[in-house]
């Protein structure tokens, strides 16, 4: 490998998860889309992705963004994983927001809130900060459209019945109590155990052609549990990614389709604002609404809206020598 130069990132969490937004040192990207900078970095630069996401510099639940310019949006991003490259990232496109504030790319200029737009490779992704006294109180953003591709789905060797859903990711959802999983930070390695081996199972019935509607691996299992305290519904959910990998925030593709999921189960209603809280208790404000023109689909699409914050947790200078062994970075399972 040869040297790396030094590239600089801004990292925060937004809901305890990480993002490292790369700020500079990449090499020019080629393609038009963000999209084809995505193809370019991973086909001539995942030395670069593994270097900063994986250990030393980073655990498996890092994940990247990269920013770069973009023809059709005021900023274009695409988002490294630590296994992956993410098409979507709901609370990585918080810590961008915030990160772009703390670089003085957005400026509220004395008003309450702004607009801006984000290319991602999933789509374009519009988004708005909230700010009180010079000083950011949310960040909303309208995801992709999300939908449920089935529900109810039993198969042998799965220990509980799950839905198929899309919401920038692609997920399958299950009933907490039913695989015994304890949505709190002790119930974590339980449900990493269970969840990754579902999602095992899950993509060999999807690489088996034996999945309806789907053509693409999940990317993630999310557990859940939904209840409604003075009114309002509380959706408390965990998304496993990997054996070794979770995400600390209520991830917002993940709520994008339970919100999907929620309103076609009659659990909700169009519309409505609930809470998507962590095993932290820490909480995104979540809706959907009906797209009225969901394409030659035959599933309704919903378009949602989450809201949550991040906080900048540092700046990064990164320097890689060739005569370091683990310049290329290492993940334990
Ligand atoms: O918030 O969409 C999300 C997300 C996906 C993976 C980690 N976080």
């Amino acid at each position: 490998m040869p040297d790396i130069p030094n590239i600089t990132s801004v990292d925060s969490h937004t809901a305890g998860h990480p993002t490292r937004v790369v700020t500079g040192g990449l090499p020019q990207l080629r393609g038009e889309t963000v999209a084809d900078k995505m193809d370019d970095f991973a086909q001539h630069h995942d030395h670069l992705r593994t270097f900063l996401l994986h250990e030393p510099r980073g655990h498996a639940a890092m994940v990247g963004a990269v920013l770069t310019e973009s023809a059709k949006a005021d900023f274009g991003a695409f988002f490294l994983g630590s296994y992956n490259y993410l098409p979507m990232c709901g609370h990585a496109t918080i810590g961008l927001a915030v990160t772009l504030d703390h670089l003085g790319l957005i400026q509220p200029k004395g008003r309450e809130s702004l607009q801006f737009n984000l290319e991602v490779p999933a789509g374009i992704i519009s988004v708005g900060v909230r700010y009180q006294n010079g000083r950011i109180i949310s960040v909303g953003f309208k995801n992709v459209p999300a939908f449920v591709v089935a529900a109810d789905l039993m198969f042998p060797d799965i220990p509980a019945s799950f839905d198929l859903a899309y919401g920038g990711n692609w997920y399958a959802l299950v009933e907490a109590s039913s695989v015994g999983v304890d949505l709190t930070p002790n119930g974590v390695r339980h449900a990493m155990d269970v969840g990754s081996s579902i999602k095992s199972a899950i993509n060999a019935y999807i690489d088996a052609g034996d999945v309806p509607h789907m053509a693409e691996a999940i990317h993630s299992v999310l557990f859940h549990r939904g209840n409604r305290e003075a009114g309002q519904f509380i959706n408390r959910q965990l998304v496993v990614l990997a054996p070794n990998k979770f995400d600390r925030s209520p991830c917002g593709t993940g709520t994008s389709a339970r919100l999907a999921q929620l309103i076609e189960a009659g659990e909700i209603s169009s519309g409505e604002r609930i809470v998507s809280r962590n095993i932290l208790d820490v909480d995104f404000m979540a809706s959907a609404t009906p797209v009225s023109d969901a394409g030659n689909s035959s599933k309704t699409h919903y378009d949602p809206v989450i809201e949550g914050l991040a906080h900048i947790t540092g700046t990064h200078c990164f320097i890689g020598s060739q005569d370091d062994p683990l310049a290329d970075g290492f993940l334990c399972n």
